[in-house]
């Protein structure tokens, strides 16, 4: 249904009619060019028309991984916050909420009220967003076990909660899966009873069915797949297996070995031109799973939810660099002991994680370089242990020395221990929501005709927020300063209503 949303914008540059909201918007950037020793910086303004489709879709979410810690946990969630459940723990009564979600649980300043004071509403209504509550969700495992077990395996949520849920989730059985014992730990292979036989294209194939099936039993007008299972290794990049869109279709086909479960995934949902989001650290996204995603104008995201210690390392590590303060030395510990962990005590699968946890200061560090130089960065250390006992509550430890005025030292040291499962669930929810709202935004530049409207590039890189090592179209900047990151979040929300970009400036309150 088309939402009526809380607020209304009074400019002449919007127009709401039924099908869309029509904002015309002045896109201000500034273009830097090198003049001889002097650095020009010109003013650039792109008039845009930015229209939102305001109706909703019925949507479908299919998450691979679906009973695991994160697949089980987010179902539960939906089902808790659907059905308005509450429990009683050990320190009261307890009711369902989306904390940690920034669509559910965080607002957006809309402006200056009358008296001067600043008026936020909640980041949900700023434009037309699935209701959570809507969401169909499905998945595929190679675990066979029915998500009421699944969530019980994961040992994340309090039993008076998981005994209400049960009836609910208890009939919820994971779709077979693909397994390549090669690509997760060996010590994953008990867990494997559910894996689909045949060929590469074969079980392609039957990933697709299983995406049309599951669209058309539940008359869904968008289905978004999203992987959460078990971080794989690193696929090799080769000239002639996966480097181009045809190469890569070609090996499927011929089978090759190098092909991960993950890329397979990726490539029946940009066959069927489903969204994929890649919420692992593996590089599912091989050059030529990229290039496809674009030929089939499909959206892909990635890559790893940034959940805690590294959502935390990328504010933090941007308030050191941008005060003037050189941080040297960053040494990041953690332990848990859920069956993400235990996948992660294998050195193939660990890597994967250790790359992407370690470039996650690199666009700070070369935002600055009166601190560091050229080639500088700080030691970057990443360690990841097995501990059983402690299961989904993961704990983490970090370390951070930075240089201080005149030769002295300033560390930090920070411990952190929560449940990794609702930290990733609220992280899982927002990049569907967003992803989805995505596929109604289009732009094109004033003046052109109806015919020249065009979306977001196919990789989505509005996403980074939610992501430790953001997927961004070739030869564009990562950011990963989290502050940044939502920024751009909350000011592309506010260019569809033809609102300026959040400032900070608060000059209203500044000036003589
Ligand atoms: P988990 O190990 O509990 O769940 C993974 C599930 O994937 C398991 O049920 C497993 O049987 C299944 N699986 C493995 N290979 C599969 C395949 N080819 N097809 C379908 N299912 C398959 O792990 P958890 O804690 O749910 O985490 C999931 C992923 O999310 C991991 O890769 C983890 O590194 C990543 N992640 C988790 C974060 C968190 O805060 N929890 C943050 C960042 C990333
Ligand atoms: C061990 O680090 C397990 C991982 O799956 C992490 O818990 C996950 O990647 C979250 O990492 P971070 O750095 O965002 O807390």
């Amino acid at each position: 249904m088309a939402s009526k949303g809380v607020f209304l914008v009074n400019s002449p540059n919007i127009k709401y009619n039924n099908d869309f909201i029509e904002a015309d918007y002045d896109y201000q950037t500034t273009k830097v060019e090198s003049n001889g020793d002097v650095l020009m910086a010109t003013p650039v303004t792109t008039k845009l028309h930015i229209r939102t489709k305001r109706q909703v879709p019925k949507l479908g979410l299919m998450l691979v991984g679906w009973g695991g810690n994160n697949g089980s946990t987010v179902t539960a969630a939906l089902l808790a916050n659907k059905l308005q459940l509450s429990w009683e723990t050990k320190t009261g009564t307890r009711k369902a909420d989306w904390y940690g979600s920034i669509t559910q649980a965080s607002t957006v300043r809309l402006g200056t009220g009358v008296n001067g004071q600043d008026v936020y509403i909640p980041m949900s209504q700023f434009l037309p967003m699935v209701n959570p509550d809507d969401i169909v969700v499905d998945g595929w495992d190679i675990s066979s076990m029915n998500l009421a077990d699944a969530m019980k395996r994961a040992q994340v949520l309090d039993i008076n909660l998981q005994q209400q849920l049960r009836p609910y989730m208890q009939n919820m059985k994971p779709r077979p899966s693909i397994y390549f014992p090669d690509f997760i730990a060996a010590n994953q292979a008990s867990r494997a009873d559910n894996v689909i036989s045949g060929t590469k294209w074969e079980q392609m194939e039957q990933i697709r069915k299983d995406i049309r099936d599951f669209k058309d039993f539940h008359k869904l007008d968008q289905v978004i797949v999203l992987w959460t299972a078990n971080t794989e290794r690193f696929c090799d990049v080769l000239s002639g297996l996966n480097t181009t869109a045809e190469d890569l279709l070609a090996a499927i086909k011929a089978n090759a070995k190098e092909v991960s479960p993950s890329t397979l995934f990726a490539v029946s949902c940009i066959l069927e031109g489903t969204t994929y989001i890649n919420g692992s650290p593996q590089n599912t996204f091989v050059p030529g799973c990229i290039e496809l995603a674009q030929k089939h104008n499909v959206f892909i995201a990635g890559d790893d939810f940034k959940s805690g210690q590294t959502k935390l390392k990328s504010v933090l590590v941007d308030f050191l660099v941008s005060a003037g303060i050189k941080p040297v030395s960053i040494v990041s510990y953690n332990h848990l002991g859920n069956n993400d962990g235990k996948n992660l005590s294998a050195p193939q699968q660990f890597r994967s994680k250790e790359i992407s946890k370690s470039n996650v200061v690199d666009d700070m560090v070369d935002s600055n370089r009166i601190l560091y130089g050229p080639d500088e960065k700080p030691d970057h250390c990443v360690v990841i242990k097995y501990v059983p006992y402690v299961g989904d509550s993961k704990r983490a430890m970090d370390e951070y020395t930075s240089e201080i005025l005149l030769g002295g030292h300033n560390t930090i040291v920070v411990h952190n221990t929560c449940e990794d499962s609702l930290l990733a669930s609220p992280i899982i929810l927002d990049l569907v929501i967003l992803a989805e709202l995505c596929s109604r935004i289009q732009f094109r530049r004033a003046g052109e005709p109806d015919s020249g409207y065009c979306g977001f590039h196919s990789v989505l890189s509005i996403l980074s927020y939610l992501c430790k090592a953001p997927l961004v179209p070739e030869g564009t900047p990562v950011v990963n300063a989290l502050a940044k990151q939502r920024s751009c979040i909350e000011n592309v929300l506010r260019a569809c209503l033809g609102l300026p970009p959040e400032s900070n400036m608060l000059l209203e309150h500044k000036l003589h």
